[in-house]
């Protein structure tokens, strides 16, 4: 062994380190990391605008891939900076850390959902030109990656210093980029991901104008909200019967958090409350939504007793009741915020708890303190006792699901094939359609760890359904006791019998409406089991393709001519009309060994989405299901979906 000197330390310099290992940046270069680094100069640019200077932002995607994202604010500062002897534009986009943020003078809270900064997405591109418009004055620089003569890669090294460009009467930033191909193999920014976000910040930054131009398609929307996220809760609830006309907009801040609140109550019975920490989504909720419940629910209850609409005699309402038929959105502005969660969407500072809780009840006092909005808080009241009346009828259905319960023991018997070990950390359930299947994988599973549960009929539809009436249905009954987390307000994932929860239906429309409406129940009634990632989907073989002395399993319409192809002469090809049609052995080693299958995770990336797709989809709107398909359905995606996941 030689001696191991400092020389020998390798150094990555700056933006090379990005390109090494560009996941611990961006998470991945997948589509997902794609888009980040189009984020990193929106959410810069939205800091700007969000704090006064400014207001709009253009984003323009242009035919050769690249993208420009031009804002109206201060501009970028152009001076010489004391340290790094550059350019102020040049340090934000060649130093780690430098751009996004800046400090906390210059914003009172920074928004962005990634704060890595400018400079990643300079290291992860062709080229970058900045131009700044400031002080009568235009400027410009260039950056660009390549390969040196030593074949070492090179990026984000500006051609040269900041240039003056000549005279100018506006402000503002303009920062184009061409995402490189080299990291981001073949992918293309998305036209719908990006307007879909967009719309977001514009619901979340009132007043603000987000534009957004394909050049190659023409298209063009903007989005610009002077009523912020109440016309969020508005739009979340188009198409649902509101109770109320106006949602109830609210907003306060205090030295360490500002808050705003938007509700409004519908016709529905369960919630849809989304939350924001600095404009990112926090899909698995936190502290501030905690704190938000809390304070929603004791103002409610003591209004309620001060105002004589509880009787002394009857007991407080809980906060499911306050919800049912809730539709909020939460944005709080704070700083060092810390996320937890199985996937670093939940906020964790202790702080936003009491701290919001504090301003929503302080707020909601003034709200309904005089005569102008008792009608208001009487029509929240007699829905949250509507819901109490229903709650307690379902809780005597509800003993019925208990497991130890001995009728429903009898229920589960010859349904519920257990497994033998006892770990859920561990355990799957395989919830298969059809009888016959069932039979299948009971005989082909690993019975240590794999429990199977048989559908007999298909689940109730939950979308809209009331939680008693849910509970009728026996299907949902035993899914329910199988699970043992119990449902609605008296889920604890902390009771899951299996961490793995896995649906197994047929590759045809009877099997896909299966997994639509069991994906309902959970999105309705345990959403935690879908945020918390326990939701799979098994994914069966279209087709086997075999001869005498070798076979194989085909997912998807795609692979199959690549797998004729290594059968070769002689083959014989088998398509699977269901499940059923498999014997034990087959199932599982296509569908269940955890060595060979293929599974799904079932995840809540857009809980807006999902809500506006739950509601067109499986609600009682038929036109608006109508339009939705005839917009949207391509049913050559559905192959293009498989080939996605299946790799
Ligand atoms: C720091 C200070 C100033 C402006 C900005 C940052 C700024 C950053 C970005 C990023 C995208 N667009 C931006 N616009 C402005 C203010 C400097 C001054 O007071 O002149």
């Amino acid at each position: 062994m030689s001696k191991y000197e400092s020389k020998d330390i390798v150094v990555l310099e700056g933006l090379e380190a990005v390109r090494l290992r560009p996941g611990m940046y961006i998470g991945t270069t997948g589509i997902k990391g794609l888009h980040h680094i189009l984020w990193e100069i929106v959410d810069n640019a939205m800091d700007e605008v969000a704090n006064g200077f400014g207001d709009s932002i253009e984003i323009t995607l242009n035919k050769d891939g690249s993208v420009v994202v031009e804002d109206n604010g201060r501009g970028i500062p152009v001076d010489i900076h004391p340290t790094q002897k550059k350019s102020g534009v040049e340090v934000v986009f060649t130093q780690l850390h430098a751009g996004g943020k800046f400090n906390t003078d210059t914003y009172s809270y920074s928004g962005g959902l990634h704060g890595v900064g400018a400079s990643v997405t300079n290291a992860l591109s062709r080229w970058l030109k900045v131009f700044v418009h400031k002080n009568g004055k235009k400027y410009g620089i260039e950056f660009s990656s390549f390969e040196d003569d030593k074949g070492k890669m090179k990026c984000g090294i500006p051609s040269g210093p900041l240039k003056e460009l000549g005279t100018s009467t506006k402000t503002g930033t303009r920062v184009e980029f061409l995402p490189d191909d080299r990291v981001f193999e073949g992918l293309k920014l998305e036209y719908e991901t990006i307007s879909k976000r967009l719309r977001e910040l514009a619901f979340l930054n009132k007043g603000v104008k987000l534009k957004l131009i394909d050049k190659k398609t023409g298209q063009e929307e903007e989005f610009c909200y002077e009523g912020g996220i109440k016309d969020f809760a508005l739009y979340l609830n188009e198409g649902k019967g509101k109770l109320y006309h106006n949602p109830v907009y609210l907003t306060a801040e205090d030295k360490k958090i500002k808050m705003e609140l938007a509700f409004q109550h519908t016709d529905n019975y369960t919630d849809n409350i989304i939350s924001y920490v600095n404009n990112i989504p926090t899909t698995e909720g936190g502290t501030h939504e905690v704190g938000f419940k809390g304070g929603f629910t004791k103002f409610m209850n003591d209004y309620a007793r001060k105002n004589n609409l509880l009787k002394e005699k009857e007991a407080n309402l809980i906060g499911d009741d306050f919800r049912e038929g809730l539709t909020a959105v939460l944005s709080i502005k704070m700083n060092n915020i810390q996320f937890e969660g199985q996937t670093k969407t939940k906020l964790g500072n202790p702080e936003a708890k009491v701290v919001v809780e504090k301003l929503v009840i302080q707020e909601l006092t003034k709200f309904f303190t005089g005569t102008a909005n008792n009608k208001l808080a009487e029509i929240i009241l007699n829905k949250a006792k509507g819901a109490a009346k229903v709650r307690e009828a379902a809780r005597k259905a509800k003993e019925i699901t208990r497991v130890k319960n001995s009728l429903d023991n009898y229920n589960l018997v010859g349904k519920l094939s257990n497994c033998t070990g006892r770990k859920p950390e561990q355990s799957e359930l395989f919830i298969v359609e059809g009888d016959s299947a069932g039979g299948s994988a009971k005989q082909g599973r690993d019975r240590r760890f794999q429990a199977i549960l048989p559908l007999k009929g298909k689940p109730l539809n939950a979308e809209k359904k009331r939680l008693d009436q849910v509970l009728a249905n026996e299907e949902i009954r035993t899914i329910i006791s199988s699970l043992e987390t119990n449902i609605g307000a008296d889920f604890n994932i902390k009771n899951l019998r299996y961490h793995k929860v896995i649906i197994l239906s047929d590759a045809d429309q009877d099997g896909a409406h299966i997994r639509a409406i069991l994906c309902t129940f959970f999105f309705r009634y345990m959403k935690e089991l879908i945020t918390n990632g326990n939701v799979y989907i098994g994914l069966p073989p279209l087709y086997k393709v075999y001869k005498a002395n070798k076979t194989l399993y085909v997912y998807s319409d795609e692979e199959l001519p690549k797998a004729i192809k290594e059968v070769g002469r002689g083959y014989q090809i088998q398509r699977y009309k269901g499940l059923g049609e498999m014997n034990p052995e087959q199932l599982w080693e296509t569908t269940m060994d955890p060595e060979k299958r293929t599974l799904v995770n079932v995840t809540l990336e857009d809980a807006v989405e999902a809500e506006k797709l739950v509601v067109t989809l499986m609600g009682d709107d038929i036109n608006a299901r109508k339009e939705y398909i005839n917009k949207h359905a391509n049913f050559n995606r559905v192959d293009e979906f498989m080939k996605k996941i299946s790799k």
